[in-house]
């Protein structure tokens, strides 16, 4: 059987990152791209080399030319500028639609096929705006941002009960911002939810909302420690377990940042829900009752993301 090729289109600190993963997890060839000379294929021949110690087989090629992306399997974009300290996912749009427009069109044109994971920031929104700007069917264009979110609520709740973070599972709604929704009733511990957690002393209220706060925050407190750009080893492991799910038919159920017409009331919009991935790429959105508070930070959230998407459609109206 033919190995996959997974394109990875952005060659910066997610980029490499996922390279290499690809590498040790052996999911298959690796085209990495970039504008700037050299990086893609610095960083390639440096994940090649490190292949015969770690043993796995794959080829690491790096390109500046968007011909190299030809018959990928799947595309994972992370093209454009990560966040500085004191600047909101929010303050990248403007550059960052316009990589979008670039390399959706690179997509349409030579990986008109492939599952495509868009990383780059303000995620909702770009998304969006790569899914138009490469005319892909929707259910092959994800966002990831909710199992990273979800991953950060896991890993901070595992620590909090000294328990496996294998055993904690958590659900990120709604956009990749500072209105996301961290759900903590569909939130457990080997399937016992967080709110009857606290009601048998294991932790309290306080100290929830305090995980919540982290969790929503998470990207900032990394942002703030590292000075110089995001987070970038979680990212990767995250987008790889998106692709891992479609190259393999997995058909995992996790928060993505999916587009959205008509479920949960909400159209021509992506943003993070729970999805189904499979081999067809987003098989299924699932919509989960939200009632009450829940359902009110939902809505305030997509509100959010729409107002993002709203001058995107401004700023580029030839995408609509
Ligand atoms: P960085 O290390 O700067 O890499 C970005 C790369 O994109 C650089 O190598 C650039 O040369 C390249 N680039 C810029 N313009 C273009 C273009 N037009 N075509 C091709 N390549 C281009 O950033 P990073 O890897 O740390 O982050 C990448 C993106 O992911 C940023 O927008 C971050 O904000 C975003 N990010 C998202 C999350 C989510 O959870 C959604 C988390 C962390 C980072």
């Amino acid at each position: 059987m033919a190995r996959n090729k997974i394109a990875l289109i952005g060659s910066g600190q997610i980029g490499g990152t996922l390279a290499h993963l690809v590498g040790l997890k052996e999911l298959g060839d690796v085209v990495m791209f970039d504008i700037a000379e050299g990086i893609p294929q610095g960083k390639s021949l440096d994940i090649a080399q490190s292949s015969p110690i770690s043993g796995f087989d794959a080829e690491m090629k790096g390109t500046n030319s968007y011909e190299a992306l030809a018959g990928a399997d799947v595309c994972i974009v992370t093209a454009g500028v990560p966040r500085k300290p004191g600047m909101s996912r929010d303050d990248l749009l403007g550059i960052n639609l316009k990589v979008m427009e670039q390399v959706g069109a690179g997509i349409s044109k030579y990986a008109p096929d492939a599952f495509v994971i868009c990383i780059t920031n303000p995620l909702d929104a770009m998304v969006w705006a790569l899914q138009k700007a490469s005319k892909l069917p929707a259910k092959k264009v994800v966002g990831m941002a909710g199992v990273l979110d979800s991953a950060r609520f896991r890993y901070f709740l595992a620590d909090e009960f000294n328990v496996s973070v294998e055993d904690v599972t958590a659900f990120v709604l709604g956009g990749h911002g500072d209105s996301m929704v961290p759900l903590t009733r569909y939130s457990t511990v080997a399937g016992i939810p967080l709110p009857d957690l606290v009601k048998m002393g294991w932790t309290s209220q306080a100290r929830i909302d305090e995980i919540v706060t982290r969790t929503r925050n998470g990207g900032a407190e990394i942002v703030n420690l590292l000075k110089t750009g995001s987070a970038f080893y979680a990212p990767a492991a995250s987008a790889i377990a998106m692709a891992e799910s479609y190259l393999r038919d997995k058909k995992r159920v996790v928060p993505c940042a999916a587009y959205l017409n008509g479920e949960y009331g909400v159209k021509d919009t992506y943003v993070g829900v729970p999805v189904v991935i499979g081999a067809k790429g987003v098989e299924r959105v699932v919509e989960i009752e939200l009632t009450g508070k829940d359902r009110e930070a939902f809505d305030k959230s997509v509100e959010a993301v729409q107002t993002l998407t709203d001058a995107c459609k401004k700023i580029a109206p030839d995408l609509l």
